[in-house]
């Protein structure tokens, strides 16, 4: 059944779609009216007729059609099937602003809602059929009467013709076409892959799921380990954009009373240059930065605090950079903040040394514990030596750490989260891998194994780093580090000196 017939403008009131539009979109709601026939007719005529575009293939077209063909040649002979997602419900009809599933849109370059890609089997290996919303234009009343898809309601659709020829499809179809599709697929019995969890009714549809989705899952996953010169310069920009937010925070912190309101600087930005934050952003103020995920974001900013941002800029491309400074809101560090500041920028610096191909994943994890447990101890709050509190059967120095020093980025903040342990944590760094290398020193306000001064102290420096095939480069280098270059970044932003 074709979705426009669905919606006629004559139809009363009442839910009109099911399957697999119903679990994200109601073409018309309880408050829209019924439309008379005498003006459904009226509404589809009287409009100038529309020259056909010629779609352009979108610049990197190439780029994605070889990453289709590299997944491909993983699974010959196999239908593999990557969903983008739909639109999430936010209440009733309103939905949050949508954001494609990144598989489908690492091998299509698509931010469509609701496509899916389907790569099928064919005599040179596979064929891309890519499942788009169909645009009627306005010759089907959905154009003025579907809330969700109408492109009175929201802005037409690319629609088949133009998404196939854009995107580099060997072959566009409707949406509408996908389940007798599938069925026809599915009953030559090849074996199907899923990527799961974006869209119910391809869930549905495809055969029962299997241990070999995981696989599918994870090849996509390791593929994406591997950054391409496209990628990395989409990083780029995520990273410029997000040193222009951060500048704009400290040039107005004078001004800025709580964490909300640097958020809202942070964010402002973030969404006039780019998509929008590549995660909540983390304002913590004071005592606040010794919770490694404060999102609350809804405490004051006092003077004398330290001010933990961790917020990244996601860029037009979907990449997202993924930074933390620790700032003093004075311009100065007092001696406790500047103790701690130092240790954790001296775990860095370790980390960063460690970020060499052919190192293991974890070694920048491992310098910057063992400094750290260094640190502790002559700070006199780790009480047992370094080489007794490293100990596999001890980890004491974790209480005031607690997390990893990296983990990959990309299109994810944390990318590549489904390749096997074997190729991302237990694995070795090689060229084109993205990671993040962020130690982070946290004292809780009432724990007693602290000496008072420092409780109530979190910091935590993040940046981005590429591995080369000498070595690495922090794509983040940019963005002032070292305690006086810190200082002196608050202090000129905010027009003292
Ligand atoms: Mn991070």
């Amino acid at each position: 059944m074709k979705r426009i017939d669905r919606v006629t403008g004559a139809a009363p009131a009442v839910p009109a779609k099911k399957g697999r539009e119903s679990a994200h979109s109601a073409g018309q709601a309880s408050h829209d009216s019924v439309n008379p026939p005498a003006l459904v007719e009226f509404m589809l005529s009287g409009w100038r007729p529309r020259p056909s575009r010629a779609a352009r293939p979108i610049a990197a077209a190439r780029t994605f059609a070889q990453r289709r063909a590299r997944l491909a040649a993983l699974f010959p002979g196999e239908i593999l099937i990557i969903p983008t997602g739909h639109e999430k419900i936010r209440n009733n009809d309103n939905t949050y602003r949508f954001r494609p599933g990144s598989d489908f849109y690492w091998l299509t370059g698509d931010q469509e809602p609701d496509c899916v890609l389907a790569l099928v089997p064919d005599p040179k290996g596979h064929a891309s059929w890519l499942f788009v919303e169909e645009n009627p234009g306005r010759s089907s009343p959905a154009f003025f009467t579907d809330r969700s898809k109408g492109e009175l309601w929201v802005g037409p659709r690319l629609g088949v013709a133009e998404s196939g020829a854009r995107y580099g499809a060997d072959r566009a179809l409707g949406l509408s076409e996908l389940p007798a599709r599938f069925h026809e697929l599915f009953a030559a019995g090849r074996p199907t892959r899923v990527v799961r969890g974006l869209d119910p009714a391809v869930d549905a549809l495809a055969p029962a799921p299997r241990e070999a989705d995981r696989a599918l899952a994870a090849a996509l996953s390791e593929l994406r380990l591997y950054k391409d010169a496209i990628e990395i310069r989409a990083l780029a920009r995520a990273v410029a954009a997000t040193r222009r937010a951060y500048d704009d925070v400290l040039r107005e912190l004078p001004r800025l009373a709580t964490e909300r309101e640097v958020e809202a600087t942070f964010d402002r930005r973030a969404r006039i240059e780019g998509n929008g934050v590549g995660y909540g952003t983390i304002a913590a103020s004071g005592a606040h930065a010794t919770i490694l995920h404060w999102t609350r974001n809804d405490g004051p900013v006092a003077k004398g605090d330290l001010l933990l941002i961790d917020a990244g800029v996601e860029g037009e491309e979907l990449y997202t950079a993924d930074l933390t400074r620790t700032f003093p809101v004075s311009g100065r560090f007092t001696a406790p903040q500047r103790d701690v500041y130092g240790l954790v920028l001296a775990a860095q610096r370790a980390a960063f040394a460690q970020v060499v191909p052919g190192a293991d994943f974890l070694a920048p994890h491992r310098a910057a514990m063992a400094v750290f447990a260094g640190g502790l101890h002559r700070m006199g709050i780790l009480k047992e030596p370094p080489e007794v509190a490293l100990a596999e059967d001890k980890q004491f120095h974790k209480r005031w750490t607690l997390h990893n020093v990296s983990h990959m980025l990309g299109l994810d903040v944390h990318d590549c989260a489904h390749a096997r342990a074997e190729s991302y944590r237990q694995g070795k760094l090689a060229p084109g891998m993205v990671l993040t290398v962020e130690p982070g020193l946290y004292f809780q306000v009432d724990d007693l194994r602290v000496p008072p001064k420092y409780r109530g102290i979190g910091v935590r420096i993040e940046d981005d780093v590429l591995v080369t095939a000498r070595g690495h480069e922090i794509l983040t280098a940019d963005f002032p580090r070292e305690i006086e270059d810190v200082e002196r970044w608050v202090r000129e932003k905010a027009g003292r000196r």
